[in-house]
């Protein structure tokens, strides 16, 4: 468990990264906004608090690793990279324009903390279990974290991964899925349910845990409970809301890619900026 001043400082840190989130996705005026809100929380627990990454050694052979597997989420992992401090904050801006460092999909020849290659969905538990499986062999104890998404998890390639994840006992790997319910044509449950996706995990032989994916504390415990469970892999199963936070796009069906005014942007900003972190609304009960 966090402590509440260590929980306020990460509730800060996310709230940074939305922040800075929808003035990236501001500056091109469309993008991918429901899917990269939904993974704030676990961007700040990651890079906050877990990671043990070096920001001016990104490939740092004794880093862990996170491989954003549902790749068009990259505008919210690129801006936990900056303000973390990967590469400049200014870089934000050119999100997607020509020339830049910051692909709408996340692409790791070019963008510094960028572990994978990623916008074709279904790969990255994948490659994650490869680099688990290589960190085993070398006797390092570095971590590979992977994210999913629930759409992403209709692909046959994440089954077949599963399948030999679970029998390959990673203790090394933790799989995050990004439990928002929404899919890019609409809600999963109207277009290919994952019914009893736990029990379907734990099927596999996996360590499975299902959290609330906005609350940092939850985040940060089944984490450390994930790592104290040996031989097997971890999934933790999210519990989220697509566009979570963001005035136009949380309550949305069609919130996957959308396209916003600068007014729409400086709203959601302020809405931001008002709003009370979690943690202080709690202490008020
Ligand atoms: C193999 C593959 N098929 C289709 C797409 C197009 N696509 C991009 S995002 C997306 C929806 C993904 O849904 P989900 O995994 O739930 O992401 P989230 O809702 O968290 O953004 C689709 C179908 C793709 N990128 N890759």
């Amino acid at each position: 468990m966090l402590r509440k001043q260590e929980i306020l400082e990460l509730e800060k840190f996310a709230k940074e990264i939305r922040i800075e989130t929808l003035k990236e996705l501001g500056s091109i005026g469309s993008g991918h906004i429901g899917g990269s809100m939904s993974i704030v929380e676990l961007l700040a627990v990651l890079y906050g608090k877990v990671m043990k990454v070096d920001p001016k050694n990104p490939n740092w052979e004794d880093r862990d690793w996170l491989i954003l597997s549902k790749g068009h989420a990259g505008p919210s992992l690129y801006a936990a990279l900056a303000l973390k401090g990967f590469f400049p904050k200014e870089w934000l801006s050119t999100l997607n324009k020509g020339g830049t460092r910051l692909p709408s999909h996340c692409n790791r020849m070019l963008t510094p903390g960028v572990d994978m290659s990623t916008g074709a969905l279904g790969q990255g538990i994948s490659v994650g279990i490869g680099i688990a499986m290589g960190l085993k062999l070398d006797n390092k104890n570095n971590f590979v974290y992977v994210i999913i998404g629930d759409g992403e998890s209709q692909e046959g390639q994440v089954w077949e991964a599963v399948l030999f994840g679970g029998n390959a006992k990673l203790d090394n790997l933790i799989v995050f899925v990004d439990y928002n319910k929404q899919q890019l044509d609409g809600y999963v449950d109207n277009i290919n349910p994952l019914g009893n996706l736990g029990e379907k995990w734990k099927a596999f032989g996996w360590d499975v845990q299902e959290i609330n994916g906005h609350n940092i504390d939850e985040i940060y415990s089944a984490i450390q409970k994930a790592k104290g469970v040996k031989d097997k892999s971890h999934v933790i199963i999210m519990h989220t809301i697509k566009g979570k936070g963001c005035t136009f796009a949380e309550g949305v069906e069609l919130n996957h890619h959308m396209t916003f005014t600068k007014e729409q942007i400086d709203n959601a900003i302020y809405v931001l900026e008002q709003s009370p972190f979690n943690s202080e609304v709690d202490n008020d009960k």
